[in-house]
């Protein structure tokens, strides 16, 4: 697993409001990873190097897999709160306003809290490339900048009746055009079992390739869940509450035939309306076979011991 410590990184502060941040973005592509006192006073991430290169420890995953291009990554979107159309989400986002922003981190804790940018970026920010294989049949590789979930919730220490946590993103329609179409049940609601959210390769990201997260990957903060089908990483989360119950995502509101609360990638349990067993890797011809949670069994496959997968899929 390749990994960026913090203290590795250059250590370089560079003002930008993040309107000219945003102006740059497509030019200042690449770089190091920053924290830069920005013009409102808020800390940002901001990539500095002006080669325009994005930035990256390593060229594959850990099965030698390599790297989706940055232009992929970055305009190959699912965010219904832009658009259904894939393409169309970095566009439409291109303006979205995510600092300053609140993560409030709270239920069943011993010392709920807020968390601004600044107190998010005080965990140790690490990079972890892991593939992401969309519910659809599509598939990518991203090399993230973020760190283990379990570091905040620890922090904010889970009392013994919290079971699952449960995710929130923003609801803000006069940012996101989607959410004024009522046929999703917006905020977007995503929901973990506690020990998969406490689990190492479960990550809140701040970033990819190197710079902080563009806005149509999730900006400023989103859920990584590597075994998990895409939807269940969370983009521009608000609120992160451990509970009781099992959470209701969105997409289990809207089409629980098809969406379980579990969503592991596994190719043998279809989708009702298409099979699982193979994915198109972005930038690829071709497909390739989908493998069992999504190719970390071996990490994870023991989470769901004596479960029956087709049952809890
Ligand atoms: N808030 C929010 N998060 C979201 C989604 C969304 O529509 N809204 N789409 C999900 C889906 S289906 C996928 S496949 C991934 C895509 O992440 P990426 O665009 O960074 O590759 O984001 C997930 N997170
Ligand atoms: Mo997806």
């Amino acid at each position: 697993m390749q990994k960026i410590r913090s203290s590795e990184i250059t250590p370089q502060a560079t003002y930008l409001s993040r309107r000219s941040f945003m102006k740059a973005f497509g030019t200042l592509v690449g770089g190091a990873l920053v924290a830069a006192a920005c013009a409102e006073g808020e800390l940002e991430t901001v990539a500095t190097d002006p080669s325009g290169v994005p930035q990256t420890s390593g060229t594959t995953d850990e099965l030698g897999e390599p790297l989706t291009s940055f232009q992929n990554v970055t305009n190959y979107n699912n965010y219904y709160e832009f658009s259904t159309n894939k393409e169309a989400v970095a566009p439409k986002a291109v303006d979205f306003v995510s600092s300053p922003w609140q993560v409030e981190v709270g239920g069943l804790v011993n010392k709920p809290g807020i968390y601004d940018l600044d107190a998010l970026r005080r965990f140790d920010q690490e990079e972890r490339i892991y593939r992401l294989r969309c519910v659809e049949g599509w598939s990518m590789v991203i090399p993230w900048l973020g760190f283990p979930l379990r570091r905040l919730l620890e922090e904010v220490e889970p009392t013994s009746a919290a079971k699952n946590v449960q995710f929130t993103a923003l609801l803000d329609p006069e940012q996101m055009p989607g959410q004024n179409s009522g046929w999703l049940p917006w905020p977007y609601i995503e929901g973990l079992r506690l020990d998969e959210a406490m689990h190492d390769l479960t990550l809140l990201a701040t970033g990819l390739y190197g710079q902080s997260l563009p806005p149509q990957n999730g900006s400023p903060v989103r859920l990584v869940v590597p075994w998990k089908y895409g939807f269940k990483s969370i983009k521009a989360i608000v609120r992160i509450d451990l509970v009781d119950y099992q959470p209701a995502t969105l997409w289990m509101q809207s089409a629980p035939d098809e969406y379980g609360f579990f969503a592991n990638v596994n190719p043998e349990v279809d989708h009702p309306r298409w099979s699982q067993a193979s994915e198109r890797r972005i930038g690829e011809g071709g497909r390739r076979e989908t493998l069992m949670f999504n190719g970390y069994a071996e990490e994870v496959a023991g989470l769901y011991a004596g479960m029956d997968l087709e049952v809890n899929f």
